[in-house]
């Protein structure tokens, strides 16, 4: 059964343990951060605050911060986790979800004049240096103006006074290819930002590799398995889910640029100051008591990272499957987000380094390591056993320029700059010498006599006896 909202998660998380929620007074300025990295580092639980200083609403931290809670949002083991999110990512839209005339997201109307973007969503700076306070953890819903079909991924926004904040996105990110065809039409672009939704939303918002025709609340659907309503934007033609927490309306204006940032991404290196788009918000809906969603960036272990793993992992080993490589036996990403390790049964030689030319493609991938289908991509011992023997730097070392990665990997420092480079740490088709263990054969024997093998001394004294 899929969960109809975020509330409904939050009482999952708190029956399973995996709730915290905090009464006291915290600080939105770097404290409500800091307490979110400490629970992360811990594995700790998602956090429910209460009293954020100068915020009357309660904020929902980290929800999905383990993939114990990932795998609860898709109600499969937790082993099971990125199998079962390549098999719910990979299926058809739905064909139509239908549209209600109000929803619990309606309950609260404030149109432009009263509209107080402070009241609505807490100042966090997470972490000291952000250029400011950011809104993180929308989820945003335009329109492809080519194809009337809606889009909606997750962006920071940051909050600039007033009802104004920044909008970063670059190509290849759908938010961006489409935010371009509206300003190349000299038009604002309109948006809904939905903040706090059925953690399903959150998911199908971040498969990776998706058409652009493909409405990621199409797909929710689809992974849930259920579908929900929608209601009218009150602004605009947009259609919004109708069980979130806050809806902002608001347009993204055409020609218009601002500085942005520095924000703590989530390399954990704060990225530049550059010139991005602007929101106006002119109007807002929300329940009555809404819940702000909120999730902490930084160096791994984060929300984020959950979230990059399982994608990518599920996407990259459904892209190499239909493309280069059939025999795929598993694609391992650590918590980095731009290392990949792939494990392959090959069936030519060169086929290692095809695996790496597709996962160049795409554009957060800047190291990718691959191994025969006998190393486990998931146990660094075999994986670096695999690169001491089985890997030649003068032959099986593939660079190629432009890994496209926030932080300073993908800027000029000292010098270097962004260089994507493959490892192949296959044996050749030929092969080497035989690896030196016991004859299965032998095993088996051994394993058979373990338990005979094994009794304690005391207990074989008193058989003799
Ligand atoms: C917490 C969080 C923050 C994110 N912030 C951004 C962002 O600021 N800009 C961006 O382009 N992608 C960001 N992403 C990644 C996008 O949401 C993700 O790539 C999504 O699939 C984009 O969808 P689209 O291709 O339909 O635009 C973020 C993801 C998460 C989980
Ligand atoms: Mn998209």
């Amino acid at each position: 059964m899929a969960y109809t909202d975020m509330r409904q998660f939050v009482a999952k998380l708190d029956a399973a343990g995996e709730l915290v929620q905090i009464d006291a007074e915290v600080d939105p300025v770097e404290e409500v951060g800091a307490i979110c990295r400490e629970m992360l580092d811990q594995g700790g639980p998602a956090i429910l605050f209460t009293n954020i200083k100068g915020y009357n609403h309660r904020l929902l931290a980290n929800m999905m911060g383990t993939t114990s809670r990932a795998a609860m949002v898709l109600e499969c083991a937790e082993e099971d986790l990125i199998e079962s999110y390549g098999e719910l990512s990979a299926r058809k839209e739905v064909e139509e979800l239908p549209v209600a005339a109000s929803g619990p997201c309606k309950e609260v109307h404030i149109s432009e004049a009263d509209l107080d973007l402070d009241e609505l969503v807490p100042q966090i700076l997470s972490n000291p240096e952000d250029g400011g306070p950011f809104l993180n953890y929308g989820l945003m819903i335009v329109r492809d103006p080519d194809t009337g079909v809606q889009n909606m991924g997750v962006y920071r926004l940051q909050r600039r006074g007033g009802r104004r904040t920044g909008f970063w996105s670059m190509p290849p990110s759908h938010g961006a290819v489409i935010r371009n065809k509206w300003e190349a039409m000299d038009k604002p672009m309109e948006v809904a930002v939905c903040i706090g939704g059925d953690p399903m939303l959150y998911l199908a918002s971040q498969v990776a590799g998706l058409d652009l025709s493909v409405d990621e609340l199409k797909l929710a659907a689809a992974m849930r398995g259920e579908s929900f309503d929608l209601v009218k934007a009150e602004t605009s033609d947009l259609m919004v889910p109708a069980n979130c927490e806050i809806v902002l309306e608001g347009k993204v204006l055409a020609h218009h640029r601002e500085p942005e940032g520095p924000y703590g991404e989530y390399p954990g290196y704060y990225g530049p100051v550059l010139d991005f788009p602007v929101v106006e918000f002119h109007h807002a809906t929300h329940r009555k008591d809404p819940i702000y969603a909120y999730t902490y960036m930084g160096i791994p272990p984060t929300e984020s990272h959950v979230l990059f793993q399982v994608g990518n992992e599920s996407g990259f080993l459904r892209k190499l499957r239909n493309g280069t490589a059939p025999t795929v036996v598993d694609v391992h990403c650590p918590p980095d987000a731009h290392t990949v390790i792939v494990s392959l049964k090959k069936s030519y030689e060169e086929q290692a380094k095809h695996v790496m030319y597709e996962l160049f493609t795409s554009r957060l991938v800047k190291t990718v390591i691959v191994v025969d289908e006998d190393v486990d991509p998931r146990n660094f011992e075999q994986v670096f056993w695999a690169l001491a023997n089985r890997f030649h730097a003068d032959e099986d070392i593939v660079t190629g320029p432009g890994a496209c990665t926030i932080g300073p990997s993908a800027q000029k420092y000292n010098s270097k700059h962004a260089v994507k480079m493959g490892m192949d740490a296959t044996e050749p088709l030929e092969g080497y010498p035989a690896i030196s263990r016991p004859r299965p054969e032998m095993m088996d024997k051994v394993r058979a006599r373990w338990g005979e093998l094994m009794t304690p001394k005391a207990s074989k004294m008193r058989a003799k006896r």
